[in-house]
This record gives structure tokens, sequence and C-alpha cells, in this order.
């Protein structure tokens, strides 16, 4: 069975966490094929990437009997070589990346779907920092991301804590941009990926780099930013398209182009 699926229709490539029998926990194969799959999804035919779980679970983080085991990877190399690549990869796509968490999502599982662009979560889904349990730190970003997401006070206490966040309760602290309920969620999930992906995706990708940037730059080096890339966007196919549609009052047809 493969770890990792994905599957890429109209635009929209679905990337399936699967290993459905240990709550989508990652062990070094799934990892690398998460990895794989990312860098498939560069291709042109994806305009927009959801990312969700097989089974009950979005994903239990790493998977803890592969910690243990004599002849497993070891910790030097579960960050280094797993997680970072996997997090700096969604980071970099020049597409939005959607995480669909469908159940709940624990220690680095949590994490991978917090550092998505967007979050949108089922009404039975949960979120676990569950790293101070079992004597970590949180990782996968986690320490970057959340207090960014919630702010600092929240972040510490759900890091140091590690309580179990209810989906709503993360969308009111801001972790999560919507929450749907369960009979609704592939639906509403599917129909907000398909909104993604007919938008004007280079536009997309300039404001991607511009908000990763807006996290370490100056507001000086943020506008220089912002007119370099507003410069580039109005070069596009999709801004000319835009513009017409706008003053031909009907609705656009981006290409991505
Ligand atoms: O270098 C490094 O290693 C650092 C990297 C760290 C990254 C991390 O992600 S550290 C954090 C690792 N994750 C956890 O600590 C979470 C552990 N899991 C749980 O706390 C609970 O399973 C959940 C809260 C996520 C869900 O609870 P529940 O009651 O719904 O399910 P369950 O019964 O605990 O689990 C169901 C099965 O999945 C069970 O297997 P079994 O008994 O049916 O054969 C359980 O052992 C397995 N499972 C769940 N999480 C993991 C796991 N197996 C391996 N690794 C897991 N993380």
């Amino acid at each position: 069975m493969n770890a990792i699926l994905l599957e890429i229709n109209n635009g929209i490539a679905t990337i399936t966490l699967n290993r459905p029998d240990k709550l989508n926990a990652f062990n070094r194969e799934m990892a690398f094929a998460m990895q794989q799959a990312l860098d498939d999804c560069k291709s042109d035919t994806v305009r927009c990437v959801m990312i969700t779980g097989a089974g009950k679970a979005f994903s239990a983080g790493q998977d803890l009997a592969e910690v243990v085991d004599p002849n497993g990877p070891g910790m030097d190399k579960i960050l280094s070589e797993h997680y970072n690549p996997i997090i700096t990869r969604i980071r970099a796509l020049e597409k939005p990346v959607l995480a669909c968490i469908n159940g709940v999502a624990a220690g680095a599982g949590a994490n991978i779907g917090l550092c998505c662009d967007i979050v949108v979560a089922t009404a039975s889904a949960s979120f676990i920092q569950a790293f101070s349990k079992i004597g970590l730190i949180p990782d996968s970003g986690g320490t970057y991301f959340l207090p960014r997401l919630i702010g600092w006070q929240k972040a510490s206490a759900l890091c140091m804590l590690g309580d179990k966040v209810s989906a709503t309760e993360a969308e009111q602290m801001g972790m999560v941009y919507k929450v749907f309920p369960d009979a609704d969620f592939n639906e509403a999930a599917f129909a907000m990926a398909t909104s993604l992906s007919q938008l004007p995706t280079q536009a997309l990708a300039f404001t991607k780099k511009a908000l990763n940037n807006s996290m370490i730059h100056s507001m000086d080096q943020q506008l220089q930013m912002e007119d370099r890339l507003q410069q580039q966007a109005s070069k596009t196919e999709d801004f000319k398209e835009g513009v017409a549609a706008f003053l031909e009052k009907r609705k656009p047809v981006f290409r991505g182009k």
C-alpha cells in the first residue's frame, strides 16, 4: 500500500496521507513519498494542492515505533531529512496548498497542516501539539507558525500543555480558516480547492511569496517586494483577462498564465 497517494484532476492535486491503521503517522518511507508528491505538484498541470488523510485521522505525526526502532533512521535524521524538507516544499510551492483536516492532527501532523496556505477542518477534527507529552519540543515549524497564527500566549500554552483543541476552538483562535460540518466537509473542501484552481495561479504564487516574506521583512522591504511582484503580476495573461472581463461585464477565465 502506498503511504502517500497523489491524484491530479482538472488542475487539483490531492495528496492523501495513507497509513490509516497508524492514524497516518509518518515513517521515513512516507516522508520521502510526501516530498516526492510535493515535487510532482510543481507541474503546470497543478493549480491547487489539497492535503488530507485517509480514514479517521489527518495524521498522528511521527510514527513513534520508528523512533525506537534500532534499525530506524535515528533522531538526528528525522527532522532534517523527513519533516523540514516537507515544510519548506509546502511554503515554496508556487500554488495554493489547502490543508483539509479530516480528523485528529497531532505533533508533526498538526504542524504540516498549519504551515499550509489555507486550513479547513471538519467539525469533529482536533489539533494537538503532542510533543511535550513525550518529552520533545514542537517541530515541523510549530514554534514558527503557531505564534504567528494564534499569538504568543496561546501558542505557549498549547505547546507546553499539549492540550487537545477542537476544530471550533481552532477556528476561533485563528488556526483554521473555516470549519465545515462532517457531512458537508468533503464537498465544501473540494469546492474551495476548485475555486483556488480557477484563480490566477501566478498572482496567487506572488501573493504567497509576499506573505512568506512578510514574516521577516521590515515594512519598507515589504512595500518594495509588493511593487516588484505587482509588476510581474501585471505582465501575466490572467491580469489582461481579469481586466478585460471586468470591463466587458463577464466572468473571467483564468488559465494560470
Ligand atoms: O526526531 C523525532 O522523532 C522528532 C519528530 C517528532 C515529530 C512528532 O510528530 S512527535 C509527536 C508524535 N505523535 C504523538 O505523540 C501522537 C501519538 N498519538 C496520540 O496521542 C493518539 O494516538 C491520538 C491523540 C493522535 C489519537 O488518539 P486515539 O485515541 O484516537 O487513537 P489511538 O487509539 O491512540 O491510536 C490508534 C492507533 O494508531 C493505535 O494503534 P493500535 O493500538 O490500534 O495498533 C496507536 O498506537 C496508533 N498510533 C497513533 N499515533 C501513533 C500511532 N502509532 C505510531 N505512532 C504514532 N504517532
